[in-house]
């Protein structure tokens, strides 16, 4: 039998309770000190300013850079023309879909209806339905997404709001960041970008399949606005405003996006 060498401390063994004892110290030092990090992190944010400007504000700004980082990727996608796939008119459903009407299921009394557009002096614009479709027409054929998780290949008609907005005079309205739509009775409302509201195949439209739209689908004069998901697309509208601040948009205070761009 070999001595044990004098030279070699034997390793001291650590005890089941000591073992635990380190294993809790340094799990528990590890928790801290990552707990401290996350903490410090969170009041950062928690305590930074508030945007209160910007496409959507009201958010802490760290957060905002982030988020504005990929929307102004996606604004300058469209912005620079570019335009939403679409479809030859065989391809449109001829039984389109129809889903919530929040301020666009009432009767509509279609004579006394006007298209409300409040300028930045005030004024306000009260335009009837055949001064819009004395404008030219264009027919668009997309696909409508809604956020529900369908969509469907659509036909349109209706004016372009660009052109909308040159035959009104709204040079000075569209210097502005936002437009807001609202129904009549003011239940449902939409707050848009104006790059997007502004994109070339955005339409106010009077018709689908090259009919009157029906009061379903948001009679007598709709938003499509193919560079976001349908919530966006406003059935029935009454007023269109625009401003500097974000509007207050129905979808975003459920919390929904509120950008909501494809
Ligand atoms: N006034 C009004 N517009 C609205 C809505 C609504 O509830 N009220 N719903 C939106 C949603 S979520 C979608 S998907 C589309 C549906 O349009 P459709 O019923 O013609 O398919 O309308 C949008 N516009
Ligand atoms: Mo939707």
């Amino acid at each position: 039998m070999n001595k044990p060498d004098k030279n070699i401390k034997p390793k001291k063994e650590l005890t089941i309770d000591q073992k635990i004892n380190r294993r809790n110290f340094i799990s528990f030092g590890t928790f801290a000190v990552l707990g401290t990090a996350a903490y410090g992190g969170w009041r950062k944010l928690y305590t930074s300013p508030i945007e209160k400007l910007g496409i959507t504000g009201e958010a802490h700004k760290p957060l905002r850079r982030a988020l504005n980082k990929s929307e102004l990727f996606f604004r300058n996608f469209f912005s620079n023309n570019h335009l939403v796939k679409t479809y030859p008119k065989s391809m449109a459903a001829k039984v389109v879909r129809k889903n919530t009407s929040i301020g666009a299921d009432s009767r509509l009394d279609a004579a006394s209806w006007r298209l409300q557009v409040k300028k930045i002096t005030g004024e306000v614009l009260n335009i009837t339905i055949d001064e819009i479709k004395a404008l030219p027409k264009t027919d668009l054929v997309f696909d409508f997404k809604c956020v529900e998780g369908w969509d469907q290949i659509q036909h349109w008609g209706g004016v372009k709001f660009i052109d909308f907005v040159e035959h009104f005079g709204l040079e000075s309205e569209i210097k502005l960041d936002y437009v807001g739509m609202e129904t009549p009775d003011k239940a449902y409302y939409v707050g848009l970008d104006m790059d997007s509201a502004l994109h070339p195949q955005t339409i106010l439209a009077y018709e689908m399949n090259d009919a009157p739209i029906p009061v379903p689908h948001g009679a007598p004069l709709r938003l499509i606005i193919p560079v976001k998901y349908g919530i966006k697309n406003l059935k029935r509208i009454g007023m269109i405003s625009f401003s500097n601040r974000r509007p207050h948009d129905y979808w975003a205070e459920q919390g929904y996006d509120y950008y909501s761009g494809l």
